[in-house]
């Protein structure tokens, strides 16, 4: 078995700088260490390793694409994407609170925040003392967020914020949310809501099948006094937690990918040693099937996000180009993290192995930040020039 075909058959780490893999290596190195030997029991017990993110921490994992100034990494698009790849292999979870807090909390306050807002904020989130969430979706509304019915009310010179938010990635731990409400002209708006602001709490929902590793919650405010220095000033309208959900959507490209490969080499391994009717089940036509079906959509899934690190790495990808990665990748993964599974026959449903776990994550991973099907309507509308969404 090449072990390095595999992770790279098409020969991308030409396309790589040295700093590329030594980043990729050196968060693998952390996944293998600090993920991996206790990912299964958090997920089976349905808790968050919440440690683990002040370890992202001093990685520079978090907020690996903002200034340094601000206490981020300053490293590039590519090395965001492999970043994640990585972290997605360990789990979806853990993927989840580093895009969260680098794409959906530290991006809007870095590109859109007052000076005062990014110095106060970005230096503690990069280093995980401050742990942020991204709040959009409502009840109501999670695919058609323009629907919003939070509301900043204006009062004196501050506003009241009242509504809720639903299936907020780490909502119940987070020190500062950023969530979107409409003011009294109707426009989005940003505002950053702190924790133990009065009339604002943020229940856990529990009892998930998916993404057990990671703390899902609501975010509920009741006449929330927000000061209008928590207002972000540089964005109005919908397009503002779009941008955001950009640079996050991107961050899932390349993690279905790390997801994919860490089923894949589970999967090749194992039909290599098992034997059935005398031989090792690698043997079987049926099984060669698989993995060449499989590994040939994982090189493809690659090739999209390498050229999309480039085009992000130019301002030239474009939300259309995003979405249909995110879209492809995350069907790719599930594909093939349900081919591995019956690989592996009854023992690919036991926590020894990763198959099981990564399959349940995808069920959430293929819903948020868009959902497939929206995806395909995103596509749908940049081919045709006809929305389909009202
Ligand atoms: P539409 O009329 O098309 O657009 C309204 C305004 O938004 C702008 N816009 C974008 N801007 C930048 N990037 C994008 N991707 C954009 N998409 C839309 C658009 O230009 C327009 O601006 P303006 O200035 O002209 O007003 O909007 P619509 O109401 O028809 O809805 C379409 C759309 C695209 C919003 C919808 O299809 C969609 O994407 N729905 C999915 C919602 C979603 O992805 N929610 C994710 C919530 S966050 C999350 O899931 C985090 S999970 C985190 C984790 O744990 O990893
Ligand atoms: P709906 O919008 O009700 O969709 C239900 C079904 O209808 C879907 O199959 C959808 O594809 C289909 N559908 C909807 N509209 C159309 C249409 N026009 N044409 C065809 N089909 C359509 N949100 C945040 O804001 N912040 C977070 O941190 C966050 N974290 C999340 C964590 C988890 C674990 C999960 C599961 C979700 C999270 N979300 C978060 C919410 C997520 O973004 C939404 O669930 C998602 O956008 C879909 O919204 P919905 O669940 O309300 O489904």
């Amino acid at each position: 078995m090449n072990t390095k075909s595999i992770q790279d058959y098409y020969l991308l780490d030409d396309y790589y700088t040295d700093e590329h893999k030594l980043i990729r290596q050196s968060t693998k190195e952390w996944v293998n260490r600090s993920v991996r030997p206790i990912i299964d029991e958090y997920a089976q017990k349905h808790e968050s390793p919440i440690h683990l993110i002040k370890e992202m921490g001093k990685l520079g994992i978090l907020g690996s694409f903002i200034p340094q100034n601000y206490g981020g990494s300053g490293l590039d698009q590519i090395s965001y994407g492999l970043i994640m790849q990585e972290l997605e292999a360990g789990d979806s979870a853990i993927r989840s609170i580093a895009s969260v807090q680098t794409s959906l909390v530290m991006y809007p306050i870095f590109a859109f925040g007052s000076e005062e807002q990014k110095r106060k904020y970005l230096p503690g989130l990069a280093s995980g003392e401050l742990i942020g969430c991204f709040g959009l979706t409502e009840p109501n509304h999670g695919s058609n967020p323009s629907g919003m019915e939070c509301r900043l009310k204006l009062k004196n010179n501050d506003y009241i914020l009242n509504g809720s938010k639903m299936w907020i990635t780490n909502s119940p731990i987070a020190d500062i949310a950023v969530v979107w409400a409409k003011d009294e002209n109707n426009i989005v708006r940003g505002a950053i809501i702190e924790k133990g602001m009065a009339g604002f709490t943020a229940p856990e929902i529990s009892r998930k099948w998916s993404l057990r590793a990671s703390l899902t919650g609501e975010l509920v405010f009741d006449d929330v006094l927000v000061p209008s220095t928590h207002i972000l000033p540089g964005v109005e309208g919908l397009k503002g937690p779009m941008m955001c959900l950009n640079s996050a959507r991107y961050g899932i490209a390349w993690g279905s990918i790390g997801l994919a490969l860490d089923c894949y080499s589970v999967a090749l391994k194992y039909s290599l040693e098992r034997n059935q009717f005398g031989v090792p089940i690698a043997t079987f036509q049926l099984v060669q099937k698989k993995l060449a079906e499989m590994i040939t959509e994982i090189a493809k899934a690659q090739l999209l996000a390498w050229r999309l690190g480039v085009l992000k790495n130019d301002n030239r990808a474009n939300p259309a180009q995003i979405s249909m990665a995110k879209r492809n990748n995350v069907k790719m993964a599930m594909d093939v993290a349900r081919e591995c599974r019956q690989i592996l026959g009854a023992i690919g449903i036991t926590g020894d192995f990763p198959i099981m776990r990564h399959m349940m994550n995808l069920e959430s991973v293929v819903t948020y930040e868009g959902t497939h099907d929206i995806h395909l309507l995103i596509t749908g509308l940049d081919a045709t020039g006809i929305s389909s969404f009202s």
